[in-house]
């Protein structure tokens, strides 16, 4: 351009996009290349994989932080009421995908990098997947987070910045064998410490009372050792919103203040493993699921991440109030699971000893602010401490929870006089051998809300694990069944399918997932049915060349997929998938010809490397998908496999690929199950017992669409009172016989006959989860199956009646719910102009 005087100009209505916050490919690809040389400060030649992962990463955190900033200096502006979720786990999987959908630039960032000649997926694939949760529980954390941006509600999340996640497994002769997950060794573009708002967490020592300067007899904590807590924060993006809420990870660092101490006396080898010591707490990931560690480390971290985020939360609300009288009116603190339990005397400890407020009024406040959801009904994952641990670490909190179970008791016995035995139920003491903290109880009695996480999880906290609590408080009592997110779950790991509903209803089904039931009265379409089909064996195939490529087995794209993906646990009884497997293997030993549906079972999932059972159960996997996948006689038609380290990435691709889902849980003992909802998302059937969400997804699916077998939670509670024998289902059924048997001969372990008795020895002569009373009606169950998927065109309409009914199972709802009902909060929009 050139103006009238014959100089060049800038046309007046270019539109300048900033390289840091433009969207456009032009602007992306340009960001993209100048962060590849200033941040990773490398040649485009030479530049590798990962190089470009990081320039990517970087250009992605980029356009949130923009939005980030604008979130928190709203937040502050506008004073609305935060929600923060505490929570031990939070298993993020994978950001750059996620990031990129969320800010609605996938697409244009997948051309920018074509013109570069590189592939986004390939790219993605760098990233290592933050394990930062064991499994449903962490996830659910996750899924709740991006649910609580994409809805715009002003939210924290608080939680541990483990050095190391949950373990890398890798399967050797059939075992499973753990390797340290060192996911930080390249570096993480996504968290930004924060050092500046680092908080000293107190450690041990005792306690020691004095008079205020009014003559009050206060309580003073003096420990033995100080931790510093230093946050670190990655920004969560909602959903096409402006909305970048913080989560925030403590990281344990050595106080300089005391090593200094140390130091300078003369003592270096002390200030280094005081240092040590500090750090070990925000070192590792429990890797249990289910099951409580026990150990004093565990406490600490429970404490330590506790502490720092309810005092983070006072900072925050002292900056803008004169005092702490309205902190509830403010915030709504989420404990997840008991882990986070000790926050009920922490707070009360903050308010009193810190803060100079009285105990009831203190009381007063804790109560409001807290809420518990409860996810287990299995009552050895029940968390206690130990009261002689619990004053080793933390002597001020055992005062102040005695106290507390001192009023409260106080309360009870004039509700209800002389019931001793109510009293022995509700205290948070149980004092039967050796005294010990119920953290159940003592989140009960310090929260306004206590939740289960599905329809049936909730009745039967409120008839068994917290009856007295139920009976006490019926108010206090509120079911909100699970979600997931269907960003991830479904517009990430399947985008075929999210294509397809994009063309016929566009996008808006993301954000109000009932509008799929829109595309109902396609299921009579046949063009429809069969793009329905080619999407879902498109994602067989992707998932059957990784098969091959991983673990070297060829199998049947046009086979039954069966998928039975999740933590390894007796109570989820992936043995009685064995146990099912080497029953049509019996059957075609018997008859080689036998007409069969060919299948292909699919395994993945994780054993605490503490469970012997577990690590057994992989091992029995592994064991018969060694002898099916090679015997001739089977000619293909099973296939058996084991994927190793199944994590958020894994599930990303195994769901999508899914024609069965196994859910088959002992009725009344899996909490709710989230697996079970991204599989019918994506438009696999379900197997499965009257278990936890299972019961709603049936009902939302239609009977019809749901294959169930078993008993009932009632039945089992039943069957075990009337006195369980399961060697007389073992005696009376010769197809069950003869596979216990053929396990027990050593055939699948080279004639070894003792490998695999632990497994049989406990169906035979204990068989807690059923197995054994549930076997028949198992079989017979994917006899029906199998009989349903030949009607390929009938398999179709079920599945599409399963993907397009889960509207209930967005966390969308479930976050909606805890908004309105038990935190209290509004949405905040978020102007990025203003
Ligand atoms: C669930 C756990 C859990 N319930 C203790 N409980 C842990 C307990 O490290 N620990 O000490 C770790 C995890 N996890 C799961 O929560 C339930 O089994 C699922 O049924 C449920 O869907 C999920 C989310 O609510």
């Amino acid at each position: 351009n050139v103006n009238p005087d014959g100089i060049a100009t800038c046309p007046t209505n270019i539109q300048i996009e900033d390289d840091r916050t433009g969207m456009s490919p032009e602007t992306l690809k340009r960001a993209f290349l100048d962060n590849l040389f200033y941040i990773q400060g490398i040649a485009r030649d030479q530049a590798t994989p990962y190089d470009y992962y990081l320039a990517l990463a970087y250009t992605v955190r980029d356009r949130l932080l923009h939005r980030f900033i604008k979130t928190v200096e709203t937040y502050n502006k506008r004073q609305e009421k935060l929600v923060c979720y505490l929570s031990a786990e939070f298993l993020m999987g994978r950001y750059l995908g996620n990031n990129m959908v969320n800010l609605g630039i996938y697409e244009e960032m997948r051309s920018a990098l074509a013109d570069l000649g590189l592939n986004i997926d390939e790219i993605i694939e760098q990233e290592p997947d933050p394990g930062l949760g064991n499994g449903g529980l962490g996830r659910l954390a996750a899924c709740f987070l991006d649910s609580l941006a994409s809805l715009e509600i002003p939210a924290i999340g608080y939680g541990i910045r483990y050095e190391f996640g949950i373990f890398y497994q890798v399967i050797k002769d059939g075992w499973q064998v753990e390797i340290p997950d060192n996911w930080l060794r390249f570096g993480n573009p996504w968290e930004l410490p924060r050092p500046n708002e680092s908080v000293e967490v107190k450690l041990g020592g005792f306690t020691e009372t004095y008079h205020d300067d009014k003559g009050n007899l206060k309580t003073h904590w003096v420990p033995d050792r100080t931790i510093l807590a230093v946050p670190c924060d990655t920004p969560v993006p909602g959903y096409k919103t402006n909305t970048v809420n913080p989560l925030r990870l403590w990281k344990a660092e050595a106080s300089e203040t005391f090593n200094f101490d140390a130091f300078n006396a003369g003592h270096y080898d002390r200030a280094v493993a005081e240092k040590i010591d500090a750090e070990n707490i925000s070192k590792v990931l429990y890797p249990n699921d289910n099951t409580p560690a026990g150990r004093e480390l565990r406490l600490a971290q429970q404490y330590f991440f506790v502490s720092a985020s309810l005092q983070d939360l006072i900072r925050i609300h002292l900056r803008s109030h004169a005092n702490l009288d309205h902190f509830h009116e403010k915030t709504a603190v989420q404990l997840n699971d008991t882990h986070p339990a000790v926050a009920v005397a922490e707070l009360m400890r903050l308010l009193v000893d810190e803060n100079g407020l009285e105990w009831a009024k203190a009381w007063n406040i804790t109560q409001k602010t807290l809420a518990y959801t409860n996810h287990t009904l299995m009552p050895e994952a029940l968390e206690r401490w130990p009261v002689s641990l619990f004053e080793k670490l933390l002597p001020r909190h055992v005062e102040i929870i005695s106290l507390i179970n001192h009023f409260f008791l106080e309360d009870v016995r004039t509700w209800f006089p002389e019931n001793d035995e109510l009293v022995g139920h509700l205290s948070i003491f149980e004092e039967w051998g050796g005294k010990q903290i119920r953290m159940a109880n003592l989140a009960c009695v310090g929260s306004h809300a206590i939740n289960g996480v599905a329809a049936l999880h909730s009745e039967l906290l409120k008839k068994d694990t917290l009856r007295e609590f139920a009976l006490l408080w019926p108010e206090k009592f509120y079911n909100k069944t699970n979600g997931v997110t269907p960003r991830r779950w479904i517009l990430l790991s399947n985008p075929q399918l999210a294509h397809l509903y994009d063309e016929k209803i566009g996008e808006g089904w993301l954000k109000d997932l009932s509008l799929l039931r829109k595309l109902e009265s396609y299921v009579d379409d046949g063009e429809f049915r069969s793009r329905w089909r080619a999407i879902k064996q498109e994602n067989k195939q992707n998932l059957a060349n990784y098969i091959l490529k991983t673990r070297n087995i060829e199998v049947d794209v046009n086979s039954i997929f069966d998928v039975q993906v999740k933590r390894i646990h007796e109570y989820k009884r992936q043995h009685l998938a064995v146990l099912h497997i080497i029953t049509l293997y019996n059957r075609i030993k018997q008859n080689p010809n036998l007409e069969i549906v060919p299948r292909t079972f699919i395994f993945g999932g994780k054993a605490a490397p503490g469970y012997f059972m577990a690590k057994l159960i992989i091992k029995l996997i592994n064991a018969v998908a060694d002898v099916v996948n090679k015997d001739p006689d089977v000619r293909g038609r099973l296939k058996v496999v084991f994927l190793p380290n199944f994590n958020v990435s894994l599930g990303q691709r195994i769901y999508p690929a899914a024609d069965l889902s196994e859910q088959i849980s002992t009725a009344g003992k899996e909490a709710s199950g989230t697996g079970n909802m991204k599989f019918a998302m994506n438009g696999a059937l379900t197997i499965g017992t009257l278990d936890g969400a299972n019961i709603e997804i049936r009902e939302e699916a239609g009977a019809e669409n749901f294959f169930l077998f078993g008993l009932t939670a009632e039945e089992v509670y039943r069957l075990k009172s009337d006195g369980y024998d399961p060697m007389k289902y073992y005696r009376l059924n010769r197809e069950l016989k003869g596979v216990i048997d053929r396990i027990k001969s050593g055939y699948f372990s080279h004639g070894d006959r003792e490998l695999f008795q632990p497994i049989v020895d406990s169906l035979l002569y204990d068989d807690q989860y059923l197995l054994l009373a549930d076997y028949q009606e198992y079989i017979d169950c994917q006899e029906q199956v199998s009989k349903a998927y030949q009607d390929q065109e009938q398999w179709t309409k079920m599945s599409i009646f399963n993907a397009l009914r889960m509207a209930k199972f967005s966390s969308d709802r479930t976050i909606w719910e805890y908004c309105q009902e038990i935190w209290n909060v509004k949405p905040v929009r978020i102007d990025l102009n203003d």
